[in-house]
């Protein structure tokens, strides 16, 4: 209910009086009053004038539905889209409540999440709403052994995003985006599935944004950063969501066409360790190598000291610039 009168507010170009609220939501002038004192606290600054009604002269920095629908130009990515102000992490929620949802497209996003989730059970830190915390909940019919390559479709809708808006970012595979060497954004990748079927994806985006060097953790201080930082900038979270919401729906509908070739080239010509001298991480055991390329499948082509070649496939390894 808060977000229909949101919408009315915001809609209205003048004041909007609580009967005419009540009377288009079917709702009591008492309840219109509760939920526009309760959307008060949520840091909007809503005018009420006798005989005239409400008026909103401010809106806080909050990524909800309203926020983001000025930019998202998508056909069904964000169309369900449900905004918390905390979640333990927006990846497990969507993974709770995927059979609810039958279309594909779901994004849930969180102001904070307490606890954010990286690959292999590992932490990412999110408790501000200083950055963009979302996941989204998709259907693909692909083959399961297609699923991999989904990280890299993400990871070329953030850069490309990242790009329109001005802002250059590199690709660190499989799931990394950097600036000036450190890490902005992380890339989270689940399935579900029985046999060959995919019931559901679940794609999570840690973005950061507005975060000032004090909002780190001491565990990450020497390895994160965000666009402000990075940018000597603020920016508006909403339309950074959208813009990257864009991009990979157009993104992910190709790579579901079967065309993969247009993320793998943003992420090669984009890649901050192609050509360069790595260790490739696996099981604890750290090996030198040369990143050479990123393969038709998304694998990353290394070539270690001996001269032996391998691709190595998302999710088994880990790689690190010398
Ligand atoms: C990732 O894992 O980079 C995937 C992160 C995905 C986070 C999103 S937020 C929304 C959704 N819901 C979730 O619960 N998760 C997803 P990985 O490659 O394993 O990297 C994790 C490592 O990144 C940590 O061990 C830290 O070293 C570092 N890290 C943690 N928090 C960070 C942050 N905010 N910024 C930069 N680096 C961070």
């Amino acid at each position: 209910m808060k977000d229909k009168i949101l919408k009315l507010l915001y809609d209205s170009d003048d004041y909007i009086s609580g009967a005419k609220i009540s009377e288009t939501l079917g709702i009591s002038r008492q309840a219109v009053w509760k939920h526009i004192n309760s959307i008060r606290k949520n840091g909007y600054m809503i005018e009420s004038i006798n005989n005239k009604g409400y008026k909103i002269l401010a809106k806080p920095d909050v990524c909800d539905e309203i926020s983001i629908s000025e930019y998202l130009k998508t056909k069904y990515l964000g169309r369900q889209f449900l905004h918390f102000d905390e979640l333990d992490s927006t990846n497990a929620y969507i993974k709770k409540i995927a059979t609810d949802y039958k279309k594909e497209g779901l994004v849930v996003l969180t102001e904070k999440q307490l606890a954010g989730r990286g690959r292999l059970g590992r932490k990412w830190f999110s408790q501000n709403s200083k950055g963009i915390w979302m996941s989204m909940m998709l259907r693909p019919k692909i083959s399961i052994f297609e699923v991999s390559k989904i990280t890299q479709v993400v990871a070329a809708a953030v850069a490309s995003a990242l790009a329109d808006l001005g802002i250059d970012s590199k690709i660190k595979w499989p799931n990394d985006i950097i600036i000036n060497d450190k890490k902005i954004c992380g890339i989270l990748v689940e399935m579900n599935s029985e046999e060959n079927h995919i019931n559901h994806i679940v794609i999570g985006i840690g973005l950061n944004i507005n975060q000032d060097k004090s909002d780190f953790d001491s565990e990450i201080i020497d390895i994160a950063s965000s666009l402000k930082i990075e940018m000597g900038k603020t920016y508006n979270r909403a339309e950074i969501m959208a813009t990257v919401l864009n991009k990979f729906e157009k993104l992910y509908d190709e790579f579901c066409m079967g065309n993969f070739e247009v993320s793998r080239k943003i992420c090669s010509e984009k890649s901050y360790i192609i050509g360069s001298e790595i260790y490739v991480i696996n099981n604890g055991e750290k090996v030198k190598a040369i990143a050479k390329s990123l393969n038709e499948d998304g694998k990353l082509l290394v070539e270690y000291e001996s001269g032996q070649k391998e691709s190595l496939i998302y999710g088994e390894v880990s790689v690190r610039l010398k």
